[in-house]
């Protein structure tokens, strides 16, 4: 198999659609102003690589620097100056760069304003430089505004000033929540591009599995995940790629892999390819070894560790929440360790005892961002999308590992959009 995402993306629909959703939830007479951000500066003329604020990536698909968009919410009832028989109160106008030649030559292709729309969808295109006096217009009228609270960007910090100088700040409408709730549940599109995003976590997983040999660094095997992933056009990963071999095994996001890794040890790979802007999540361990095999021990954790994932899958389903399914995996990850010897048959409080053992939580919302937005206590429904990491790191032991998957909510219960491990 080779998954090949480079040109992949959602269709314009998808984001046209998702407008329309955040806007039913506002009240008539509302501007909306989300920007993309840019990318923060390294050291003078050098900047890190540029990824768009996810909420503005939601309702615009649009990846370029700078850029700014408006959602006007006139109400069915205005009459405005659209004649489009299908108007249905509702305005987006996106705000790019312009097409400079001088400036590409330099830094690269712009968007066109044609193919913005044909990402976006929306119809109203226009150059960066004209937002601030449509901004003065939108300012002097009687609309309320409304933006994205949690953007930190510097884009957003300006309108602040711009919003508190007109006296109108007081007023302003936080859109984040509403973004937060629909971006919690996925469409199938969305869940099409997790599983995209999957599907080359996977080959990457695969290849790299024929290449393990007692005495390989941790750096090579970064390198070939990292190689087979761009190859198949995840250029940007959803996180870090994160490789620790033997004792390394027990920091949970180990940073900087270049032990090597020796016969008889474990490694512990957790790695996202993106696609569409959407991320996969998996972890695996795998024994490093001449014949490939888990010694005793590291057969027992593992089983106790699909153990619990099962566990998780049972409890993952519409109505549970986070908490429930944290709870059930520990209580299963007790029971094993007890069974192994690790927490001892004396200890009177083993649910207790295992936080020393079992201490991360066992899934997350996943989506845009690796750690996708939630409301963290709210019951699952249909169309949730987790990735579902038990973890059992032993000191005692000198290892310790997660075993993750990607997991959709059903209407009855859940299933994987990843292959687990064997
Ligand atoms: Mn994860």
């Amino acid at each position: 198999m080779f998954t090949d995402v480079t040109f992949y993306q959602l269709p314009s629909s998808e984001f046209s659609a998702r407008r329309e959703e955040l806007l039913a939830k506002l009240p008539d007479n509302t501007v909306s102003v989300l920007f993309a951000g840019v990318a923060p500066v390294a050291s003078l003329d050098e900047s890190y690589p540029f990824l768009p604020n996810r909420n503005f990536f939601y309702l615009s698909g649009i990846e370029q620097e700078d850029s700014v968009l408006v959602l006007i919410k006139h109400g069915a009832s205005y009459a405005g100056d659209s004649d489009s028989e299908e108007f249905t109160g509702n305005e987006a106008r996106l705000y790019i760069y312009p097409r400079e030649p001088e400036k590409e030559k330099w830094t690269g292709r712009r968007l066109s304003v044609e193919e913005a729309e044909a990402i976006s969808g929306v119809t109203d295109v226009r150059v960066l430089s004209s937002f601030e006096k449509d901004l003065e217009e939108l300012l002097e009228s009687d609309y309320n505004f409304a933006w994205d609270e949690s953007d930190m960007s510097h884009q957003r910090h300006n309108l602040e000033q711009r919003l508190e100088k007109s006296d109108r700040f007081d007023a302003v409408t936080d859109i984040s929540g509403f973004l937060t709730m629909l971006r919690m549940v996925k469409s199938p599109l969305e869940v099409e591009a997790v599983t995209r995003a999957i599907q080359v976590t996977e080959e990457a997983l695969e290849v790299l599995q024929t290449k393990i040999y007692p005495g390989i660094s941790e750096r090579e095997i970064y390198a070939i995940l990292e190689s087979e992933m761009i190859r198949r056009g995840s250029f940007f990963q959803g996180f870090k790629t994160i490789v620790a071999g033997g004792e390394n095994t027990l920091c949970l996001h180990y940073p900087t892999p270049v032990a090597i890794i020796h016969e008889g040890e474990m490694v512990q790979i957790d790695m996202g390819a993106r696609a569409a802007g959407y991320s996969a999540d998996i972890s695996r361990a795998y024994a490093v070894s001449a014949d490939g095999k888990r010694n005793s021990r590291q057969q027992a954790l593992f089983e106790l560790i699909c153990e619990c994932k099962k566990t998780a899958l049972e409890t993952i389903r519409p109505g549970s929440t986070i908490s429930k399914v944290n709870e059930e995996t520990r209580k299963t990850a007790a029971a094993g360790l007890r069974e192994l010897g690790v927490i001892p048959r004396s200890e009177a409080d083993p649910l207790e005892a295992v936080k020393k053992y079992y201490w991360h939580n066992t899934l997350h919302h996943l989506g845009l961002d690796v750690h996708d937005v939630c409301e963290r206590e709210k019951d699952f429904e249909a169309g949730n999308v987790f990735a579902v990491e038990p973890g059992i790191y032993i000191p005692e032991w000198g290892f310790g590992f997660r075993v993750e998957d990607d997991v959709l909510v059903t209407e009855n219960g859940s299933r994987y959009l990843s292959h687990p491990q064997k």
